[in-house]
């Protein structure tokens, strides 16, 4: 099967270009990785043209041998449904989970996403958290979270809570709440260790005054993720704006009431008297 033709390529060019609808991906801003299943892989086979190992920063020993389809560094979101092998690459890890070398993909020249460490720590994390559910890892530029990022202190319980307030199926879409990491230089190691610690405990990460990393099982959910955190908090940037204080909102009490029906935990650290 031609790649482009497959569903899971399909998928893929259509989660890229509805984050770039969004507004999340100015220039060559953010990026997408996929898990591919071992069938998948059997599916598009016929077209790889194994290209050099190459170092991937990092060591992610639990992905040895695994398939990836990552948008590549500097290639803009914008092009991706136009030209999809010219963006994207896929890459094959080597049994030491420590090099990797591209498969097809990136027909012009190119590597694969600056923060290639962050996206494979990431899916390390949360394929053994998930019983290798998660598959998908998504980084956008989403302007209400950069926003917010100037004005709350950098702590999860007071982002977990503030979003949760803004629109009553937060919670059940992000139970486990989210986590915040300080600004940090990005595209390295460092910021990757950072950020899969906090995806040990979340689905979702904030990187301060720059975006978001979200994970999820399937493109729907992981893009329905990284949209309702957004919209959450975009709501709380149009309050903020109106006036500092709320007048009403959802208290503690109706959170929990809230989880019984909707058979979610939400964990009391979040739930605090202010
Ligand atoms: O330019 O978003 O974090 C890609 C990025 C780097
Ligand atoms: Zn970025």
């Amino acid at each position: 099967m031609k790649m482009t033709e497959a569903k899971f390529v399909q998928g893929f060019i259509r989660m890229a270009n509805d984050g770039w609808e969004q507004g999340w991906h100015e220039r060559n801003g953010g990026n997408l990785s996929y898990r591919v299943k071992a069938e998948e892989v059997d599916q598009v086979k016929e077209n790889f043209m194994p290209g050099e190992w190459k170092p991937i920063g990092t060591s992610v020993p639990k992905l040895a041998k695994e398939y990836f389809l990552v948008t590549g560094s500097g290639k803009y979101f914008r092009n991706v449904i136009l030209d999809p092998e010219d963006s994207v690459c896929m890459i094959e890890l080597d049994e030491t989970g420590e090099n990797y070398r591209i498969v097809w993909g990136l027909a012009n020249g190119g590597r694969p996403t600056s923060e290639l460490p962050s996206h494979l720590m990431n899916h390390e994390v949360k394929m053994l958290a998930s019983g290798g559910k998660h598959r998908v890892i998504y980084h956008a530029h989403t302007t209400n979270v950069i926003a917010l990022t100037f004005v709350l202190p950098l702590e999860d319980k007071v982002f977990t809570r503030e979003l949760w307030e803004m629109a009553t199926e937060c919670p059940v879409v992000f139970p486990d709440g989210v986590g915040v990491v300080p600004w940090m230089v990005p595209g390295g190691r460092e910021i990757a260790v950072a950020t899969s610690e906090l995806m040990k405990k979340y689905d979702v990460a904030i990187w301060a005054h720059h975006g978001m990393f979200a994970s999820g099982e399937d493109f729907d959910l992981t893009f329905g993720l990284m949209h309702t955190v957004e919209k959450s908090a975009e709501i709380l940037v149009k309050m903020l704006s109106m006036q500092p204080n709320k007048r009403q909102t959802i208290m503690p009490e109706d959170f929990r009431n809230l989880a019984v029906d909707f058979k979610v935990t939400l964990p009391e650290e979040f739930l605090y008297e202010k």
